[in-house]
């Protein structure tokens, strides 16, 4: 039976990437012998805000809950829409609504590509960020009073519960456990914020007990943001709350070389709704409508929705192509950020040929 994917390639460079993404997962799904059906949704985009005033329809859960998958672009054109009213119009939804609580990032220095960080070979960084999804840093809860005055007040809450602490931290116990270093990295800041970091911190004690073979640290953000630079070596599977997952996972993958290959997966891991799949990078209007933009964040996103959807071989197989159209290192292939002087159609239809060989 064929799996339904909901494409939603959304703002900006999104609309670049999405076409390289689908053509990687085509030429996997004929290789493999997969059923992949397609279904694109025009919602989720500023353009949509503009002529609709949301962006969503009112029934979109509907539209949507009955996919296998949601293929995800980018979304933000702050031009257009303020970045909060995008965001939170559209994929913090998805988010939510779908209970994808676990926002799963891989970071790897794959070959051929140079990082910034002196002398760092392919092998040196590889590890993921595991970002808590749902609440945290990321709440609707707080408002403001006396707008507009001299006493002007914001209030924005974080919110902890321990249901959501627990169950990231169990899944990124659970995946340092697959790992040949089983090592796992907390990142909290419980000096200063005094009550919801300790707390996390106080989680990890105890979910710890259940993983003895687990290698467990923490670092306070702030010089884990440092080591991040310094020693990307020292670290496996990374756990934090959604605004330090969301930094680090931006952070990881620039040390890397481009945060255009980074991808990621907002996964339900009960499966009672559909995960999401989508590229670390944002919309990039700076470069938008030029056509340079690297599509391997949005083609690697797509490895992880086959395996998410039980096809590891298919998956793997787009992975290594982009590590040989990487290693081949063909400037006229290669996007800018990466060293070439290609666009995003001649590295995404590369890695797609390289698929099907
Ligand atoms: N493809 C991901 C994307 O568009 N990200 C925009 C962004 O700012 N996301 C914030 C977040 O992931 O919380």
């Amino acid at each position: 039976m064929a799996h339904r994917i909901a494409i939603i390639a959304g703002d900006g460079i999104g609309t670049e990437v999405m076409p390289e993404g689908t053509r990687a997962l085509e030429a996997a799904a004929k290789r493999f012998d997969i059923e992949l059906e397609f279904t694109t949704f025009e919602f989720g985009s500023c353009d949509y805000y503009l002529e609709h005033g949301k962006m969503l329809p009112d029934d979109w859960f509907e539209q949507l809950k009955g996919f296998d998958a949601l293929f995800y672009g980018a979304v933000g054109w702050p031009d257009k829409v303020p970045d909060h009213i995008s965001l939170w119009g559209s994929l913090l939804q998805f988010r939510r609504r779908f209970d994808q609580y676990i926002n799963l990032r891989p970071c790897k220095l794959m070959p051929g590509i140079k990082s910034p960080l002196a002398g760092r070979e392919p092998g040196d960084i590889d590890f993921y960020v595991v970002r808590e999804n749902t609440e945290g840093e990321y709440s609707s809860v707080g408002g403001k009073m006396y707008e507009g005055t001299e006493r002007e007040i914001v209030i924005q809450e974080t919110v902890m519960s321990r249901t959501g602490v627990d169950r990231v931290l169990k899944y990124a116990f659970e995946l340092a456990q697959t790992r040949p270093r089983k090592k796992l990295t907390s990142a909290t800041k419980s000096n200063g914020i005094s009550i919801t970091m300790p707390y996390w911190d106080e989680r990890v004690i105890e979910m710890a007990k259940s993983y003895p073979e687990i290698a467990v640290d923490k670092f306070h953000i702030d010089i884990l943001t440092a080591n991040f630079v310094l020693h990307p070596d020292w670290f496996d599977v990374v756990v934090g709350s959604n605004l330090f997952g969301d930094i680090l996972s931006d952070l990881g993958p620039a040390c890397t070389g481009t945060i255009g290959i980074a991808p990621s997966a907002n996964i339900n891991p009960e499966g009672n709704f559909p995960s999401l799949f989508e590229p670390v990078h944002g919309s990039a209007p700076d470069i938008a409508g030029k056509g340079i933009a690297n599509p391997i964040g949005q083609i690697w996103s797509g490895a992880m929705m086959l395996e998410h959807l039980g096809y590891k071989e298919a998956g793997d197989a787009i992975v290594t192509a982009i590590e040989e159209v990487l290693s081949e290192g063909n400037s006229q292939v290669l996007t800018r950020d990466v060293g070439g002087q290609g666009t995003t159609e001649s590295l995404g239809k590369a890695i797609a040929d390289a698929v099907s060989r």
